[in-house]
């Protein structure tokens, strides 16, 4: 480049980023409805809203329309004010022994692009039948009985809008299906574990359409000061920062202002790594992908925070911030980084809590190795004598669909120590980019939003934020005891028997052994010495809603009983389990190389499993050694009795089958 064209091109870049700069809107909170002497009582409308926040278009998206609920009886929530941001999302703000009732309305419009509504039984998907799942919460998934027609957390009832049509009678519904709206009552038992949790559709085949049309609502339970900085200094520091509510939310808009439901992972250019030097502000550009296949120039796939792409996160005081994030998006994984670019770095963050789970004093690195390769932990600079190796500090959080994360941002000098900022201290905070395996996906390298570091306040700050979570091993019992009635209702099953002890179950991950069409879940009991207990075996299907696959009993008096799992990938691409009604301790396995033989740092409710090496296209193959798999052990504590599912969490793949059905029921 000549002299003269790079002086024109730094005012060109400087005009961009004073006119990016100013124009950038700040980060939105969500709207929030807080309980009030134990109870929320709210009316919710999914139904169809237009985006206001996206620049250049105005597409269509699908929202929780929230009010407390009328006295009236009404079915739908007053006029929301013009540029209310619904689809950024709300919060629903409760306590631990809260109850939480909704009276949930389906007035969402037919859907026009689902894939798995043009399969046989299938077509009433295109009518867009809805539910909610309340995603982290270890609440009861009861059906309505006759003293109380509500349902509780189940994912086997839908609701369709009566405008959309019948049922046909071939339809293969997924449980109870009701018109109109659905009543629903969670229970939040007294002992919950406060921190951040969420709430989201869950109709099999087409769950990935209605979330990443906009569906997504976070719930907290408790507040952030019941397990961070219970001591004065740190409280005091505390008080200071601003708490921040993110969503992570992805939609792809073609040209003509479309919101596309059924998302196509391929609608930008290919993410090959390393981070490209410029990714997009908020969103990158639609491809062509080539002459048979779909053209996507002129659209745009955004990543938005709480809705709006690239917003302004200007902070108020050099104490900086709890940053409070859900991934709300229906199939995208984000590596999220806070890019310093004076130091030309990515900055450390102290890591609070993963899937509403506090990372305390007892986890830290453990708590890291643990976590199934979300979070490569960083000692902690400067914290006090003890602290450095438990406080769980880190550069970058993988985040696959549904996880959640709190971290405290704040600024940092060249040596990671937290400073007062200057003036002008900024960073990016941005999704570096992933690629999910040989046959996996490739999510783009995206800046999300534009941070500024505040010297307002006090120069006297924390080094580390100490952080008291409930003891891991209690929850599982005290959340037994406080649901006691629940379980007991539901009752025992004689064909329902504990696995033998030494024994594991071990789950497959793969593509579906009868059509290849569907992915699926795989089953079979393992013993002491490892060997596949004969007669137990179930080759990977898709989804069977009718059919538990396995049927676990609560232990003597209901109390919890913890079973080992073994979590096989088996294809080229990286999957997540999550399961309902439940937290799980990830067990450090030799084979995953990140991990210690120990449970005790942290609960999560979803976990990354890694592709393979070598390509498997059956458990046969794998059996024969044709890829090396690399299995997650995870010990899992029933505590809540119900029918309720397991799952991958990328949506589109949930969609395809890969979800099972289990059952928990009362001691026998
Ligand atoms: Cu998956």
């Amino acid at each position: 480049m000549r002299a003269v064209e790079l002086v024109k091109a730094v005012a060109v870049l400087a005009l961009l980023f004073a006119s990016t700069g100013t124009k950038a809107a700040p980060l939105p909170e969500p709207q929030v409805f807080a309980s009030d002497k134990g109870v929320l009582d709210i009316l919710m409308v999914a139904r169809a809203a237009p985006i206001e926040t996206f620049p250049l278009f105005k597409p269509t998206g699908w929202v929780y329309d929230i009010c407390p609920r009328p006295k009236d009886g009404t079915l739908a929530c007053p006029t929301k004010p013009a540029g209310s941001n619904l689809y950024g999302g709300s919060r629903l703000a409760l306590q631990p022994g809260d109850v939480l009732k909704v009276r949930l309305v389906n007035r969402l419009p037919k859907i026009t692009d689902s894939e798995h509504a043009k399969e046989k039984e299938h077509a009433y998907l295109a009518f867009n039948p809805t539910n909610i799942h309340t995603h982290g919460l270890e609440v009861s998934p009861r059906f309505p009985t006759v003293d109380n027609p509500t349902y509780g957390d189940t994912v086997f009832v839908m609701t369709l809008n009566p405008a959309n049509g019948e049922l046909p009678p071939d339809a293969a519904v997924h449980g109870d299906v009701r018109v109109g709206y659905t009543d629903y009552q969670i229970d939040i038992p007294k002992s919950h574990p406060a921190g951040l949790y969420w709430l989201h559709p869950h109709v099999h085949g087409i769950a990935m359409n209605q979330i990443g049309a906009g569906l997504a609502a976070i719930i907290t339970i408790g507040d952030i000061s019941d397990y961070v900085c219970k001591n004065a200094s740190c409280a005091a520091a505390l008080g200071r920062m601003s708490i921040r509510h993110m969503l992570l939310k992805d939609a792809q808009i073609t040209k003509d202002s479309t919101l596309i439901d059924q998302e196509d992972t391929e609608f930008c250019q290919k993410f090959t790594g390393p981070p490209p030097a410029t990714p997009g502000r908020g969103f990158c550009k639609g491809i062509n992908l080539g002459p048979h296949e779909e053209s996507y120039v002129g659209g745009r796939w955004y990543f938005s925070l709480t809705g709006v792409p690239y917003p302004a996160i200007r902070m108020k005081n050099s104490a900086g911030e709890i940053w409070r994030i859900t991934n709300t998006s229906s199939n995208a994984t984000y590596n999220l980084q806070l890019f310093n670019p004076k130091q030309n770095r990515d900055m450390l963050f102290q890591v609070l809590s993963l899937d509403g789970i506090a990372v305390d004093a007892r986890g830290g690195l453990a708590a890291a190795a643990i976590s199934g390769g979300r979070v490569t932990a960083v000692p902690c600079p400067g914290s006090p004598s003890g602290l450095e190796h438990k406080a769980l500090c880190a550069r970058s959080i993988l985040m696959m669909p549904s996880s959640r994360a709190e971290l405290w941002v704040v600024d940092r000098d060249a040596n990671d120590k937290v400073v007062k900022a200057s003036a002008g201290d900024q960073a990016v905070f941005r999704t570096s980019g992933i690629k999910t395996g040989p046959s996996g996906d490739h999510w783009p390298a995206i800046d999300l939003g534009a941070v500024t570091f505040s010297a307002a306040g006090s120069a006297k700050l924390p080094q580390v934020l100490d952080v008291t979570g409930p003891s891991h091993d209690e929850i599982p019992a005290r959340v037994a005891a406080d649901l006691a009635r629940a379980n007991a209702k539901i009752g025992a099953n004689a064909a329902c028997k504990p696995l033998p002890a030494g024994h594991m179950r071990r789950i497959f991950y793969g593509l579906d052994a009868s059509d290849p069409n569907f992915l699926g879940l795989g089953y079979e009991e393992v013993d002491e010495q490892g060997k596949a207990v004969p007669g137990t075996f179930l080759n990977i299907s898709a989804f069977d809603p009718a059919t538990p696959t396995v049927c676990v009993p609560l232990a003597a008096g209901n109390k919890p009983v913890t079973e080992r799992w073994q979590l096989i990938n088996l294809a080229a691409e990286d999957h997540n389990f999550h399961i309902h009604q439940m937290k799980f301790g990830v067990v450090g396995d030799p084979q995953v190389e990140h991990g210690s033989a120990a449970t005790n740092g942290i609960l999560v409710d979803n976990v990354p499993l890694p592709h393979t090496d070598g390509v498997c296209a059956s458990v046969a193959a794998w059996r024969q050694g044709k890829c090396k798999a690399h299995p997650v052990r995870v010990d899992l504590p029933f505590a809540i009795a119900g029918d309720f599912v397991y799952h991958c969490h990328i949506l589109m793949h949930e969609d395809d089958g890969m979800m099972a059905r289990i059952r928990v029921r009362a001691s026998p």
